[in-house]
């Protein structure tokens, strides 16, 4: 299961944020640095509104959405590269994941101690690109030494090696992350096996205040803190930013239905951004969602974009690859709009696929398979 680590300064909010993503109290959070030592992993369902739609149509007794990893990683500081607060653990526990979504204090509150005694988006963000940098450059150089020599008596992969390294090295001294490197897509290939931290997708998850969060959600740019990570995020990784309100989440895990909606209202807000968090970081992973639906279950099945048709089957079950026949395919707004399987098939919108076809998201399908 791919898995996104949260990343941040200590004390922004990440426990929180881990604890609303698993509507648990599994992570302790607490106001002072360091709370986290050990990570924090859970899974989270991935909000799916077609799963709803869908259950009502078929009359599904159970509905089950997919879930995604999430790890609560403890916070860095300034030296972490160099082992300053535990940082190589902790560093290495960011190594161990998929993506990256980093957590930037954007409240101000001053009963939450900040670790730097103020609270400054752009500082933070600097601070821990440039130890995950930092961290990366240390590894090359290591890789380096130990690749030169075999390089140097004609082994391919480490002169392949060597000369990615060498590309890599100055892209990072200039306190450029791995993931912004001009290459090409068998260097990128390469680079996987670096498991390089900068290299990782990263989200950068902009934590508000409470009754800051409708008007920052509404426009970005208006809230000093969170247009100074936007522009940041854009420049320095070409990603993007949600924003969140960690503490609004963690108050939702104790109310329900009606009394969740109403709490929500007051805050001028339908969601608290967590949802809308996980939807991105599910993308960011490169992942995408098929559906099967019946009485018994209406189920979401988790693909890697570009996923064929047998490896989608395969998702389910073994056999269902091993013996994939063919998938009848129809897609999810063909047969929300047509509203029922056999006005699809009379509309041309049930198609049968083989094993070559693309499965893409929002297909609704049924496998034929013989073993
Ligand atoms: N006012 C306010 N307080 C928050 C918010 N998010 C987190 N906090 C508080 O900030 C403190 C630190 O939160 P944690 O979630 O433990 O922070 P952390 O990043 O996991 O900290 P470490 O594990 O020590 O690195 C706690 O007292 C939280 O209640 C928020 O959105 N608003
Ligand atoms: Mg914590």
């Amino acid at each position: 299961m791919l898995k996104a680590g949260i990343v941040g300064m200590p004390n922004v909010g990440k426990s929180t944020l881990f604890n609303a993503l698993t509507r648990t109290r599994n992570a302790e959070a607490a106001n002072y640095p360091f709370c986290t030592i050990d990570p924090n992993i859970g899974m989270v369902s991935v909000p799916d509104e077609r799963l709803d739609v869908l259950s009502k149509m078929s009359n599904s007794t159970k509905c089950i959405p997919t879930a995604i990893e999430f790890v609560d990683i403890a916070g860095l500081v300034e030296g972490a590269s160099k082992g300053e607060g535990l940082g190589n653990k902790f560093l290495a526990n960011i190594r161990e994941t998929d993506a990256i979504v980093q957590v930037i204090r954007c409240f101000e509150n001053d009963d939450i101690i900040h670790e730097l005694g103020s609270v400054d988006p752009t500082r933070d963000i600097e601070i821990i690109n440039s130890e995950l940098i930092l961290a990366d450059i240390a590894a090359l150089d290591k890789r380096k030494t130990s690749r030169v020599k075999k390089a140097k008596s004609g082994d391919k992969e480490s002169k392949a090696e060597v000369e990615l390294i060498d590309k890599l090295l100055p892209h990072l001294d200039q306190g450029k992350p791995a993931l912004t490197a001009d290459l090409n897509d068998d260097e990128r290939k390469l680079m996987r096996d670096f498991f390089l931290l900068s290299s990782k997708k990263t989200l950068f998850a902009c934590n508000v205040s409470e009754d800051e969060l409708a008007a920052a959600v509404e426009n970005p740019d208006a809230h000093p803190l969170v247009s100074q990570v936007k522009t940041y995020a854009a420049e320095s990784h070409g990603a993007e930013i949600v924003v969140i309100s960690a503490r609004i989440e963690e108050e939702l895990i104790e109310l329900d239905g009606d009394d969740a909606q109403e709490f929500l209202a007051d805050m001028g807000v339908t969601d608290s951004g967590v949802s809308e968090l996980i939807k991105s970081v599910y993308h960011l992973l490169g992942l995408r969602t098929y559906i099967t639906t019946g009485e018994m279950e209406t189920r979401a099945w988790t693909i890697t974009a570009g996923d064929k048709a047998p490896a989608a089957a395969g998702v389910i079950h073994g056999d269902f690859e091993r013996g994939f026949i063919a998938a009848e395919v129809m897609h999810y707004d063909d047969f929300t709009e047509l509203g029922s399987k056999s006005a699809c098939r009379d509309a041309g919108k049930l198609r049968i696929e083989g094993k070559d076809y693309t499965v893409e998201d929002g297909d609704i399908i049924e496998f034929r398979f013989n073993v």
